[in-house]
């Protein structure tokens, strides 16, 4: 079914949003602060508002992606929000988003936050994923047409839900990169293959031992950070060794250090017994 859908902000996410929107045969009108970044969707069949007053007055659902959630209540300041189902897919803190939903809740609007797990040239494509969490009414008007910009995944009602769950994804890469670039340091300083230490070596390897999160989590779950196969002690140790076999190769250890640092403060508590969910706890 073809629905009337606003997009007000154009940069490089929003656009992509609303040209996979009208390839889906939806009717969509945008805005954007530069109209200029317009004039591409409009010759591709997208109608101009030239005000957010427009915009929002023109669709019962209105697709937000602006810079930060300073600019989404700026710009909807004043727009008519009443009986409208406002999805907002700008990032922003957990925080902030229960602060705009209250915000579009006080001029009468339902509130549907999202959180982008994708790159622009993503959006429309398979292993996109989008996180959302606030409205469960509004997500299930329009779960159709989410799924056409990237799967849905509704998180709960709580808006905070959705943007903390993207946090907590946008850590566990930033984490896994920074293992990837103390790795290239070291076997790159040592004039090894880079690329095929990679393809043929780490990625596997990490894949692998991504197996161990699931019971990892149960284990954070329960309390319970007993191990039957490396405990902290020996993680301490095999740190320890790293370390020092990097200073050797004169690379820097500086990413591995924080670990470390978390390591030894739980090994010092009396704990090296236990495996290295235990961490959480010092965290
Ligand atoms: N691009 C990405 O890879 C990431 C993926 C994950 C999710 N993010 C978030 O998406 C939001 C928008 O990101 P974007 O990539 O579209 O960013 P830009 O291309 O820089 O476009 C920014 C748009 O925001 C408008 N804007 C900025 N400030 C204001 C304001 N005060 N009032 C109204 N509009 C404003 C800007 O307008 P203009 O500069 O063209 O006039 C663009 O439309 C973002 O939350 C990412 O974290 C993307």
């Amino acid at each position: 079914m073809s629905e009337n859908i606003s997009v007000l902000g154009l940069g490089l996410m929003g656009a992509a949003l609303a040209r996979s929107l009208m390839a889906a045969g939806h009717h969509v009108t945008v805005w954007n602060r530069t109209p200029a970044k317009a004039e591409p969707l409009v010759a591709e069949g997208a109608v101009l508002a030239d005000s957010p007053d427009k915009a929002v007055g023109a669709s019962p659902l209105v697709i937000v992606c602006l810079l930060d959630h300073a600019s989404v209540t700026e710009t909807l300041d004043g727009t008519p929000l009443a009986g409208r189902a406002v999805v907002n897919l700008t990032t922003g803190r957990p925080v902030e988003a229960r602060r705009t939903a209250e915000w579009v809740a006080e001029r009468g609007g339902d509130y549907l936050g999202g959180g982008i797990m994708a790159v622009p040239p993503m959006i429309g494509q398979p292993g996109a994923l989008i996180l959302y969490s606030g409205s469960r009414p509004v997500y299930d008007r329009y779960e159709q047409v989410l799924s056409v910009m990237a799967e849905p995944r509704f998180t709960g009602t709580d808006p905070e839900s959705a943007p903390l769950l993207d946090i907590a994804m946008l850590t566990g890469m930033y984490g896994q990169i920074a293992g990837f670039l103390e790795a290239a340091a070291l076997v790159k300083a040592a004039g090894l293959p880079l690329r095929d230490f990679v393809t043929t070596l780490l990625t596997p390897w990490l894949h692998a031992m991504a197996a161990q999160q699931a019971a990892w989590a149960g284990n954070i779950e329960s309390g319970e950070h007993g191990t039957e196969v490396s405990n902290l002690e020996i993680n301490r140790a095999g740190l320890e060794n790293l370390v020092r076999a990097f200073r050797e190769q004169n690379v820097k250890p500086d990413l591995l250090l924080p670990l470390k640092a978390v390591i030894d403060q739980r090994t010092a508590r009396g704990l090296g017994h236990e495996g290295l969910s235990g961490l959480v706890e010092e965290l």
